[in-house]
């Protein structure tokens, strides 16, 4: 059994995208990161960087005791190696995975997060800013897209990788973006969403939280954030 901490959020998805994929069994334990949910004392011994997603995996392959992992991209990674699905065995399939999960870890998500903070949640319109991240989601929507010409997806095969970017790209009109601009982008992302397994990801975000927006409240408790130690 795997114990999902989680909310409704692009980095969340990725982790019931591939639990529901890979038919675990999972139970999720909801963290409303806009209430402040993330900072509470048990979750910190999870997830010590207050964010979410994280797992405990209460069967760990060396049978020891119950094993947790924060940061998402390592948690597919754990999932990927503990089930042997969507993360290729060979050298080079591996390789190239891990490649475009650390390019989505380090490069789409960072940079699509702070394309949303400025162009819909910070409280004074910053036009560099704005500018600045609308410009690079473009170029990395661009680096998808060219990487997605002959494939169907990322890596060839359905993996990780696809799982870590989707959650990203499905709020491209938020971010700015004009997804038939890019139509390999657009052939995947359909793909994408046309799956069992994303459109029941999708659904149990929608049972869990019912509230599309982040409210004033929470602005206050997701923003305000500084040194807690
Ligand atoms: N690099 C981390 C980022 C996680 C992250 O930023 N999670 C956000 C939701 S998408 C969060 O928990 N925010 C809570 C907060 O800012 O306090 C990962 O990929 O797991």
């Amino acid at each position: 059994m795997i114990d999902l901490y989680y909310w409704t959020t692009p980095n969340g998805h990725k982790i019931t995208i591939f639990l529901e994929e890979a038919e675990l069994p999972y139970r999720i334990h909801p963290i409303n990161i806009g209430k402040g949910d993330q900072f509470g004392e048990a979750f910190l011994k999870i997830s010590p960087n207050n964010r979410i997603p994280a797992i405990v995996d209460q069967d760990p392959a060396d049978g020891g005791e119950p094993l947790s992992v924060f940061e998402s991209g390592a948690i597919l990674l754990y999932l990927g190696e503990k089930t042997g699905q969507f993360l290729p065995q060979d050298l080079r399939g591996r390789v190239e995975v891990l490649e475009w999960l650390m390019w989505q870890m380090g490069g789409l998500g960072p940079m699509l997060g702070q394309n949303h903070h400025f162009g819909v949640y910070a409280p004074e319109k910053l036009p560099y800013a704005i500018n600045r991240y609308v410009k690079e989601t473009e170029r990395l929507y661009g680096v998808l897209n060219k990487r997605l010409r002959g494939r169907d997806f990322i890596c060839g095969d359905y993996s990780i990788a696809d799982m870590a970017a989707y959650p990203w790209v499905v709020p491209w009109e938020r971010q700015q973006m004009q997804i038939n601009e890019f139509p390999e982008l657009k052939r995947w992302m359909e793909a994408m969403e046309a799956r069992p397994a994303v459109e029941r990801a999708y659904a149990k975000a929608k049972d869990i939280n019912t509230e599309a927006t982040v409210n004033e409240d929470a602005k206050k408790v997701l923003f305000g954030q500084g040194r807690r130690d």
